[in-house]
């Protein structure tokens, strides 16, 4: 699954145990148990045979696997974190068990094919295990419980009958619509209590899987988690870097804009931190990762192309409640409770149903009657579940899932898109053997479905009922840019910033005893972004980030973000669109879907330079169609920011 949780954890969507997206890992062997992992090669007759054998094994442990983890997200308390750490274990001991088997063969002739497939059998975890059963156990059980916690994770406030309780949910509201200074400064502080108690185990965690990732031949963890790209560690964080310088200017001149927008608002003192950063708490997100719920700050031109997304979701979802209010007008309380939560599944449903219908018109199939079934839309109201968003492949066979708590936003609304991605990839390349059902890298894992996103224009808004016919002025189109950077471009330094963080922590030049500090020294320098009050060692502030409790690698969204436009650009080329980059739309095109679904069922079969090949003509990561798709917002922003003084000096209250 496109998370993949904690053994897996590593790659959305990918494949092979890890590197999937989002998604869950490993496979269990029939019959195998954690004390006796499979004598495997013993009985292989050659290298062919053995990746033959682990593919049947990984596929058939799947199910088993996905179940437990399946249960320990949608409903977690502590026998479900149990089964799942177990089968965890059972899991990582049993890929062990492999990549020790495949020794054996190095050096002996086999396809390049099974070569292939033993190379991303040891990059096959985002949490390699240590050899020893018993730091196997102690790894998943460490695992579980940071995501466990993550999950159930609330700011409360008050003692016994006066006690009051906020999830992520309701403390990302907070920040979302509430413009009052204290008020948001109160959910993100209280949002940040919640992985205070993750420290110690995070520290150990670091330990086992570097410990893990050495008997494997890796320098550490980090190292590890940089080997998946058909380049050297080094080459792969020379690409990041190279690709950040291109489209860091962009970030600046929002970032600028930004600025002064905050600080009109708030007032010099406190639109903005030391030396010119944005406060962590005022950018409408607890990470800062996507500044879109500003938009009443940030909107250049108030109303211009009449682009009210929330407003249409939140108006759909009215209309589904009163309808089914009208049907039972003499509920009790409990009734009227009940309907509620109908409308609500209703309007999640609908929305995942729209976002099908973008796949579905581009020629691909509909979603399995089974996915509608088993998927969590909602977040119930009975139990404690993850509400980060995933897409789950269960049994690499058709049982495809996503799990989210959707409500009738854009923000939301973008994900599920985001998440079908991951879906479709998993249904893309269901005929390749398992070990290369994976993405092309973990990238591109993340791209599908954000490139669909990039095709949703005010034009495709308007046939989906979503925005009303305006006039496409110039003003509407810097408004429509404006809210696509806020999305993508203010993500881009978030990005890179949490696996330099880790990278760090993974190779030591982070000790725990600095963990607070390294991870606010990051935000100031590639964000520019600073927390108002000081956050010290008492604080941990990285496990309050989903990835970091999952262990998700987080380099992936980066390079996805790179990716999406690239992969746009092409798709547009395809549909034979004419005219400036950010005015495409490929909905409907079948041509499009065609090559795009031929991307996906190459799934990891071979290097990725060459599936982009296919698609793009170019062998490289490039952000030249970023900056081609926003030129006019660039332009616009850079008039705006005259007389300013851009920049921040990153000094850090860590
Ligand atoms: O984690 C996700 C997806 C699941 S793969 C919802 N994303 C990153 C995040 O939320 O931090 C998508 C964008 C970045
Ligand atoms: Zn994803």
């Amino acid at each position: 699954m496109i998370h993949r949780n904690t053994l897996l954890a590593l790659a959305i969507g990918a494949g092979l145990l890890t590197l999937a997206a989002c998604s869950k890992d490993t496979p269990e062997t029939a019959g195998s148990t954690p004390d006796a992992p499979p004598v495997a090669g013993a009985t292989d007759a050659s290298a062919d045979a053995f990746v033959k054998r682990v593919n049947d094994e990984y596929k058939a442990a799947s199910p088993e696997l996905n179940a437990a983890q399946w249960l320990s997200s949608t409903y977690i308390n502590d026998d479900s974190q149990l089964l799942a750490a177990k089968a965890s274990e059972q899991n990582l001991n049993r890929l062990n068990g492999w990549i020790k088997a495949a020794r054996q063969f190095e050096g002996k002739p086999m396809s390049a094919d099974s070569a292939r497939a033993i190379l991303l059998l040891k990059l096959a975890t985002a949490m390699p295990p240590p050899s020893d059963p018993k730091k196997v156990s102690e790894l998943t059980t460490i695992a579980t419980r940071m995501e466990g916690m993550y999950g159930a994770g609330k700011s409360c406030t008050g003692e016994g009958p006066v006690k009051v309780c906020r999830d992520i949910g309701q403390l990302s509201e907070v920040l979302a619509g509430n413009r009052d200074y204290t008020a948001q400064l109160d959910a993100w502080r209280g949002w940040h209590t919640i992985s205070q108690p993750m420290r110690k185990d995070y520290v150990r965690f670091v330990e086992l899987v570097n410990e893990g990732a050495r008997e494997m031949g890796f320098a550490d963890a980090g190292e590890m988690w940089r080997s998946g790209y058909d380049m050297t560690p080094a080459a792969l964080a020379a690409e990041t870097d190279r690709l950040w310088g291109q489209v860091k200017p962009l970030y600046d001149d929002l970032h600028c804009y930004a600025r002064t927008k905050l600080k009109a608002k708030y007032g010099d003192d406190k639109g903005q931190v030391d030396g010119g950063m944005l406060p962590a708490h005022l950018m409408g997100n607890l990470w800062q990762q996507d500044w879109g719920n500003l938009w009443d700050v940030l909107q250049p031109y108030p109303d211009a192309g009449s682009l009210d997304i929330n407003g249409a979701l939140q108006a759909r979802h009215a209309a589904n409640l009163a309808r089914l209010r009208a049907e039972k007008p003499n509920a009790t309380p409990a009734e009227r409770v009940e309907i509620e939560r109908e409308a609500e599944l209703i309007t999640a449903k609908q929305m995942t149903q729209t976002a099908e219908d973008f796949y579905v018109s581009l020629g691909m199939p509909k979603l399995p009657a089974s996915y509608w079934q088993k998927t969590q839309f909602i977040k119930p109201r009975d139990r404690e579940v993850q509400c980060h968003a995933s897409a789950w492949d269960m049994d690499m066979a058709g049982d495809v899932r996503t799990k989210m708590c959707i409500k009738p936003n854009e923000e939301e609304f973008t994900t599920i898109y985001h998440e079908l991605g991951h879906v479709y990839y998993y249904l893309a390349y269901n005929h390749q053997p398992p070990l290369f059902q994976n993405g092309a890298h973990d990238g591109f894992h993340e791209a599908i479905g954000d490139t669909i996103v990039l095709g949703m224009t005010p034009k495709y808004l308007q046939t989906i009922n979503l925005a009303k016919a305006g006039d496409q002025n110039q003003e509407a189109l810097i408004n429509t840019q404006m809210r696509m950077a806020l999305a993508k471009i203010s993500f881009m330094p978030f990005g890179l910033m949490i696996d330099r963080w880790r990278w760090g922590v993974f190779d030591g030049s982070i000790k725990p005893e600095q963990y607070n500090k390294a991870w606010w020294d990051l935000k100031a320098k590639y964000q520019g972004v600073a927390p108002s009050t000081p956050r010290g060692e008492e604080f941990f502030d990285p496990g309050a980030k989903y990835h970091v409790p999952a262990n998700t690698p987080y380099t992936r969204y980066f390079l996805s973000h790179i990716l999406q436009f690239q992969f746009y650009k092409s798709l547009c080329d395809a549909s034979g669109h004419t005219g400036p980059l950010y005015d495409c739309s490929f909905y409907g095109n079948r041509e499009a879907g065609k090559r795009y679904w031929a991307m996906l069922g190459k799934g990891a079969s071979q290097p990725w330079q060459k599936t982009m090949k296919e698609l793009t003509g170019g062998e490289t990561m490039d952000g030249t169609a970023v900056l081609e798709y926003f030129a006019p917002l660039q332009a616009w922003l850079k008039q705006q920011n005259e007389g300013q003084s851009c920049g921040w000096q990153p000094t850090s209250k860590g």
